[in-house]
């Protein structure tokens, strides 16, 4: 007679990562600060959840220091303390991340870089470290750290076998961050993941490029624990959440059970999330009833053409209004993303976008310039016409090339304009109207006053 092994019958021996009699080894982790003048790192930041990923799994094997330049931890001169030294990258902070890396491998560290940039640009990350980590670590871990206690490092560790399940994912440890002395520099929303990946596919952007068309979930009742011990960790269950999601929608049925699941538990939480979803009215209402306060939703343009060009294939302009409607009828509020410079856009665009965030009374509008990042497809047709080359202003509000139908002063001069009227004191009024006192207020009036100081050289 024969026996049936099913494969989850058999059992794997964990496998040992640090060889019998060997010490613990010692990794520094750290967030560099980008030096772009706008905004980006300044006043509260969101506590780094990618870096705390890589902390929690890491710790497994190795002791682990953890530093935020853009809390205000300073990064050592001396590396000495350290086997490694690990640090995470996004274009805006490459040249920082690389100056880090330069130094800390000048003291004889192993040097392991990650994060978007990085994985984008694995020749150029290589140039600076010992080992560049395509995607996420949870992929790759085990074999980097193998090889790390077996002083074989490879140049890349990149997933031979496809992305690991989301559900395999620990829960990240927040007291690295937290440990720091300016910890205090965090912003109160905790960061949660949910899901990952987005297959919409848009040109500009870096998350098809590196996770192609694979969109992940974790489990519900994983994500509701977590929730749970959060609040358990701030001693209340009004927390509020930022999901860090890239689309937490992308799978409809998934993101109900979850907003499901959510209600009741009494936190607040913001999300990004494809506007097709909010065609149908019951998603906001159910977002709202789990307790959604605000949705981030990018629009990118009110053009048609201009959707086209960037394969958004998401967005169906003439649904945005119904869109707008369906959430605000909840008491949802909204940060809308809109791009300017792409090259179907002319200089009307701005009166178009003014007049829809207007007439929507959109609460919290974010205007950004179209930025070629080097690794997307877009990156290379753009490339000969790109006039910028320094990674410290890859920021999406510095200026890359001349859009087609504008030129560069219009172009600059419109775009402070149209943000200077958005958060013109009136104009503020008519957007947020009866809403009671609250962050989105305090956001108008620091964008107001940020507003007011920006010049055409700034964008420069
Ligand atoms: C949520 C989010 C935000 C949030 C939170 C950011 C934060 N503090 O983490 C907010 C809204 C604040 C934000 C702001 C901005 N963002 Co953003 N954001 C995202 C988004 C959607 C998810 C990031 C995330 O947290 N994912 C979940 C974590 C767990 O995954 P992860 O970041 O990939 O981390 C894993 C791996 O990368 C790897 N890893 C990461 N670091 C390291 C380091 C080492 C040593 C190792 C081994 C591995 C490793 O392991 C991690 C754990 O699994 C990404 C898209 C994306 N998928 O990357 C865009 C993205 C990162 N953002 C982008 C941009 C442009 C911005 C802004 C400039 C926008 C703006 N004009 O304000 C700012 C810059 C802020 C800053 N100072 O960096 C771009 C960056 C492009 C680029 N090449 O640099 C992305 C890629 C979107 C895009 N357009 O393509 N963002
Ligand atoms: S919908 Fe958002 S996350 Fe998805 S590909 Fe487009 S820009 Fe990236």
């Amino acid at each position: 007679m024969s026996t049936l092994i099913s494969p989850d019958m058999i059992e794997v021996a964990p496998r040992q990562i640090i060889p019998p009699g060997v010490p613990r080894k010692r990794w520094l982790i750290i967030q560099p600060k980008s030096q772009t003048p706008l905004m980006v790192d300044s006043g509260k930041v969101s506590m780094p959840l990618n870096l705390l990923m890589v902390a929690t799994i890491v710790s497994q094997h190795f002791d682990v220091d953890f530093i935020d330049e853009r809390i205000g931890d300073q990064v050592p001169e001396d590396f000495s303390p350290y086997d490694v030294v690990a640090i995470t990258s996004r274009t805006l902070n490459a040249r920082k991340a690389y100056a880090i890396a330069d130094r800390a491998r000048a003291q004889g560290r192993h040097v392991i870089l990650g994060g978007v940039h990085p994985t984008m640009m694995l020749e150029e990350a290589g140039a600076h470290s010992d080992a560049v980590v395509f995607g996420e670590i949870e992929s790759v871990y085990e074999d980097l750290a193998a090889d790390l206690y077996q002083k074989n490092v490879k140049p890349v560790y990149r997933p031979s076998d496809g992305w690991r399940a989301l559900t395999a994912f620990d829960r990240p440890d927040f007291s690295f961050a937290r440990r720091s002395p300016n910890s205090k520099r965090y912003s109160f929303r905790v960061p949660l993941l949910a899901t990952k990946g987005c297959p919409v596919g848009c040109n500009f952007c870096c998350t098809p490029r590196i996770y192609g068309k694979s969109f992940r979930i974790r489990d519900v009742d994983r994500v509701i624990d977590e929730i749970k011990y959060r609040q358990h960790e701030a001693g209340k269950p009004n927390i509020h959440i930022s999901f860090m999601d890239d689309n937490i929608c992308f799978k409809p049925a998934f993101a109900e059970d979850l907003f499901h699941a959510m209600v009741g538990l009494g936190v607040k939480w913001n999300a990004n999330i494809s506007m097709n979803f909010l065609e149908k009215p019951h998603v906001a209402e159910l977002a709202k009833s789990a307790g959604c306060e605000m949705l981030n939703i990018g629009f990118e343009s009110v053009s048609p053409e201009t959707i086209k060009y960037v394969h958004k294939g998401s967005n169906r302009v003439g649904r945005y209004e119904e869109v707008v409607a369906n959430v605000h009828k909840n008491g949802i509020a909204i940060q809308g993303y809109f791009i300017f410079g792409f090259d179907t856009d002319t200089i009307d665009s701005f009166q178009h976008t003014y007049d829809f965030i207007m007439r929507n009374r959109i609460e919290f509008p974010v205007f950004t310039i179209a930025t070629p990042f080097p690794g997307t497809p877009w990156y290379e047709e753009m490339k000969p016409r790109i006039v910028q080359h320094d990674w410290n202003k890859y920021d999406t509000f510095h200026y890359m090339y001349e859009p087609a139908r504008i030129g560069r002063d219009e172009f600059l001069k419109a775009f402070i304009k149209v943000q200077r009227e958005i958060y013109s004191w009136p104009n503020i009024l008519k957007r947020l109207g009866p809403r009671k006192p609250d962050w989105v207020w305090l956001v108008n009036i620091a964008m107001h006053y940020f507003t007011r100081r920006l010049t055409p050289e700034m964008l420069l």
